[in-house]
């Protein structure tokens, strides 16, 4: 068929028509989370990101729309699809990367592991809560001096009786403060990694929050510190003790991040481009400007190209296709193009592009911790070279 002018109105937030490539479900529950995150994030978010704070309440509003765990099945989960969960954190991420790391780290991390490696007395007890939001998690796997080598973890859970005792520090933890569960990795031996359900009030632990954060800020970080917690043996994850089992959770969050990062780079496009309408400088708006519009021109290829990358993903996860590798590959691309985009949108809005007023500066610095968590964009080049050399160049 021929190339025609006008087959579809051209929309500069769809520029390649991305969404004819959505099933009817998709768009709905899409445009579900967009209307939310429309309607009660945008208006506020700019003020809890000053504040440096995320309401409690939140938690509740999210669950009603059941984004908690919403990709998981059974014990009434909703049982979404991948892309269905992508779009959403996409969605998500365009309001504040905080409220996206929120369902991520609920869904995709605290969650995704009891649901992957817990006991079935485990999974009755916390999924339905969590899904609810009536109980939140936290994921602890990083340590003050182990971040992109978990292996090398100090905490340690010795067995005493029919208990754990659990000893160690935990830091940069989303959630902690607020959480009722923890998911704690820790070593119990030589080469031997558990993970174990710490719940809120067991003596010994505490999960203080972490505060001067420039990024991140609507988001809740923590440090988790155990002293001398006893744990009971029922508490313990039964069927995986080795570091498959907390990369395996990484896998689902990452994945949620090479969509939620395009959602972060749209809403600085979107600001960009109407700002750049609107902005006369010399006599006209400064969109009419060759240089303005190369900017937009990159930053649109770069949305659209990152768009694509994670809904082919999408599909390869729905398919069972899908590999930690590319993954690696998703998020190191999309959090990177991000990025640029944030920056170069950042200078189109001038001086007002430093302000909370418009939302550009504070995708900009969240984006720096979506850049590092999840698997540092070096960790992940580690991954992709390693995929393609045969050769492990971590050590
Ligand atoms: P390595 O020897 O390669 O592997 C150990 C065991 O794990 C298995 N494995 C994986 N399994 C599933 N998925 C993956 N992606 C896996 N990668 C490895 C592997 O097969 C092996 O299994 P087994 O059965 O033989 O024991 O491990 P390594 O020590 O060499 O480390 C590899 C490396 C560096 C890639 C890994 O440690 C890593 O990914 N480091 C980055 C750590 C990281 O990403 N931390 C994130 C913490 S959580 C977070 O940041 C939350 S942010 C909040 C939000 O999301 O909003
Ligand atoms: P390091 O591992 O010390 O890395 C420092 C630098 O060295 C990085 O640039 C890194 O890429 C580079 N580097 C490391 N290894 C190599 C190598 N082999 N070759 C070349 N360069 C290398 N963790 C959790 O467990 N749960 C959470 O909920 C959680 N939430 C977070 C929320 C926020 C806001 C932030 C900022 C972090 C969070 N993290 C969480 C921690 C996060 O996963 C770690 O910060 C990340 O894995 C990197 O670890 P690190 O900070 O110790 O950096």
């Amino acid at each position: 068929m021929a190339i025609t002018a006008k087959p579809t109105e051209l929309d500069p937030r769809d520029f390649l028509a991305i969404d004819a490539l959505l099933d009817d479900e998709e768009k709905a529950i899409r445009d579900t989370v967009r209307r939310f995150v429309r309607e009660r994030i945008v208006p506020e978010v700019g003020e809890w990101f000053e504040q440096g704070i995320l309401p409690r309440e939140l938690a509740k509003e999210v669950a009603k729309l059941g984004l908690f765990g919403m990709h998981l099945e059974g014990y009434g989960l909703p049982g979404a699809s991948s892309v269905a969960y992508g779009l959403t954190c996409l969605e998500l991420e365009a309001g504040d990367s905080g409220v996206r790391s929120l369902v991520s780290v609920q869904g995709s991390l605290a969650m995704f592991a009891i649901w992957r490696w817990g006991s079935e007395e485990q999974k009755q007890r916390w999924l339905p809560p969590m899904h609810e939001g009536d109980a939140i998690g936290c994921f602890g796997l990083t340590e003050p001096d182990a971040g992109s080598d978990p292996g090398s973890m100090r905490t340690t859970a010795t067995r005493d009786g029919s208990d754990w005792v659990l000893n160690g520090t935990k830091m940069w933890i989303t959630n902690g403060t607020i959480a009722d569960v923890a998911v704690v990795w820790a070593r119990t031996g030589e080469g031997a990694i558990n993970g174990f359900l710490v719940e809120q009030g067991m003596p010994g632990f505490e999960a203080p929050e972490m505060k001067h954060k420039l990024s991140l800020r609507a988001s809740v970080t923590s440090e988790l510190v155990l002293k001398d917690v006893r744990v009971p043996e029922e508490n313990r994850f039964p069927e995986v003790s080795s570091l498959r089992g907390p990369l395996s959770c990484l896998n689902e969050a990452r994945y949620g991040i090479v969509w939620g990062s395009v959602g972060a780079a749209r809403a600085c496009f979107e600001s960009a481009l109407d700002y750049s309408k609107e902005r006369m400088v010399f006599g006209k708006p400064i969109a009419g400007y060759q240089l303005t519009q190369q900017k937009l021109a990159e930053m649109a290829l770069e949305i659209n190209r990152a768009t694509l990358v994670a809904l082919h993903l999408g599909r390869m996860k729905d398919e069972g296709t899908l590999r930690p590798e590319h993954v690696s590959m998703g998020k190191m691309g999309n959090v990177r193009g991000a990025i640029e985009v944030a920056r170069s949108a950042r200078t189109i809005l001038g001086g007002n592009g430093i302000t909370l007023e418009y939302p550009v500066i504070r995708h900009m610095n969240n984006l720096e911790s979506v850049l590092t968590y999840e698997g540092t964009h070096e960790v992940h080049t580690l991954v992709v070279g390693q995929a393609l050399t045969g050769e492990n160049a971590f050590r």
